[in-house]
């Protein structure tokens, strides 16, 4: 099996209506979407999904922009698929982020960043595996 890595639309960018042009730079990258859909995450959730960031300073911040809004949860499947994701989107901070990635495109800021990635090999399996049912992956 190829690659898996999971793509969070983060609400800021929901609410600026980029879903559209990220999806499709996703897949201009060579990405296949093996699944995708909406979700209002809830505080649970959204704790439980950040949960190895509990102790980090910005950890009751990123719950609650993490659950202000709609995202879009996209797994993805490709070789390579985690360190290739990781470059399409760039840097957490769009300051830093190279010119041409997502997050330099889109985010607004180190917390409201646009998009989540994956960030290790088992790290994909275990966030696609979070989001989504083997039998609702296609
Ligand atoms: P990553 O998303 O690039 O892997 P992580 O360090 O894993 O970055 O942090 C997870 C998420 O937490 C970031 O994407 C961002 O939304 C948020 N975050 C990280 N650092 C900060 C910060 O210093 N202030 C506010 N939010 C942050
Ligand atoms: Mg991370």
């Amino acid at each position: 099996m190829a690659e898996r890595t999971l793509c969070i639309i983060k609400p800021d960018a929901v609410k600026k209506n980029v879903q559209g042009s990220i999806i499709q730079k996703i897949l201009d990258s060579g990405f296949k979407m093996k699944g995708m859909r909406m979700a209002q995450l809830s505080e649970r959730e959204a704790g439980l999904f950040y949960e190895i960031h509990r102790e980090r300073p910005f950890y009751k911040e990123l719950v609650s922009f993490m659950t202000s809004g709609p995202v879009v949860v996209i797994a993805l499947e490709k070789e390579n698929a985690v360190a290739d994701y990781r470059t399409l989107i760039g840097a957490t901070d769009p300051a830093e982020a190279a010119e041409g990635t997502i997050r330099k495109l889109f985010a607004s800021s180190k917390g409201e960043n646009a998009v989540h990635g994956s960030d290790s090999v088992e790290n994909g399996m275990n966030e696609v595996a979070f989001f989504f049912r083997e039998s609702e992956l296609a």
